[in-house]
């Protein structure tokens, strides 16, 4: 195991998007002083596995080994047990490559055997190599549930059975309330070494509102010493990646930044704007958030890191200004 340090930054992050700021802190400081919490509200049994999407895509893409085309699962992937199933007539709408399965198999076996999510995305995490730590926001069941017209539906069902394709009316985190944060996470929010929270990029509905329905967590991070910047998944009234402004527009949002930092709201202290919604940068601040106008578009290595550290900038200057 390696030694932990008390983390100097927290990052919140779902899947791909936050993931790619993730792995952009991860090289600007010290991986050991890094905490990743991820979201496992998406997470869900299927053909007898538990699978947790955003665990492995923040897992897969700091060891480096991440699907860049889809977003999620591994590179150089085989499907040759895809195609076994498809041909016993088995479930394909999740796709499960070859090496993405072993993650699946071996995650099941040791939860069947008692051992928690977080001990178990240590582990593999040490194994891929992955200095950072890499934390689910609780070891307890939160489920996802999508409100739609025509009911409610399990997360992956909306999100791949169904492409995203419902109208959604709303969320629910089911367990939320129930469950226990990650003690690791909690612990961290009150380190006096901690000099930065980060919500990373991630679809706000759906990856970062449900850590924070967990409890007291709004509460700790609002009174935590350190900023909470929160980096907007939409530029230009575009998501980067995903469902996020079709959820806006259902919802009857502005499909804007500004939307993204007013759903956050008190818990804000900073944000973070691409260059093309600087013009929207003094609406946000009117309501007292501080805005960093910078390019939050990461295509390359290079943009994740020069990110990692604006954020990280925008955080001591903050600090500057207690
Ligand atoms: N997303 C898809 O759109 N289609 C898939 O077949 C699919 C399979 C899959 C397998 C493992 C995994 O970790 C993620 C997978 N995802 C797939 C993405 C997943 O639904 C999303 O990454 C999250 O749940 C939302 O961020």
């Amino acid at each position: 195991m390696i030694e932990a340090y008390p983390p100097s930054c927290i990052a919140l992050s779902g899947g791909a998007g936050g993931a790619k700021l993730a792995a952009g802190l991860a090289r600007v400081v010290d991986p050991a002083r890094l905490l990743i919490v991820a979201n496992t509200g998406d997470d869900f049994e299927h053909l007898g596995l538990y699978i947790s999407p955003d665990l492995d895509t923040l897992m897969y893409t700091l060891a480096g080994i991440n699907n860049r085309h889809t977003g999620w699962g591994r590179a150089h992937e085989t499907w040759t047990f895809m195609a076994a199933l498809e041909a016993l007539g088995g479930e394909t709408w999740f796709r499960l490559g070859d090496g993405d399965l072993a993650t699946h198999v071996e995650r099941t076996r040791r939860l069947r055997a008692d051992a928690t999510l977080t001990a178990i995305t240590a582990d593999f995490a040490a194994r891929l190599g992955i200095a950072a730590r890499i934390v689910p926001m609780s070891d307890d069941a939160v489920r996802t549930v999508v409100d739609t017209p025509a009911g409610p539906l399990a997360f992956q069902h909306y999100f791949v059975r169904d492409r995203c394709q419902p109208q959604v009316s709303g969320f629910r985190f089911e367990g939320a309330v129930a469950a226990q944060a990650n003690p690791v996470f909690v612990e961290a929010l009150s380190d006096p070494a901690l000099r930065a929270i980060v919500i990373c990029p991630s679809n706000p509905f759906i990856s970062i509102d449900p850590i924070l329905a967990l409890p007291d967590i709004r509460t700790r991070l609002e009174t935590a010493r350190a900023p909470v910047i929160a980096v907007s998944p939409v530029v230009g009234g575009r998501a980067v990646k995903g469902p996020t402004t079709k959820m806006m527009r259902e919802l009857a949002m502005p499909e804007s930044a500004a939307a993204v930092a007013s759903h956050y709201g008190e818990l804000l202290d900073g944000f973070v704007l691409d260059p093309v919604d600087a013009p929207i940068a003094d609406q946000v601040r009117a309501s007292g958030i501080d805005v960093l106008v910078t390019n939050t578009v990461m295509k390359t290595l290079a943009d994740k890191e020069t990110l990692a550290h604006a954020v990280l900038d925008f955080a001591e200057e903050y600090h500057r200004r207690q």
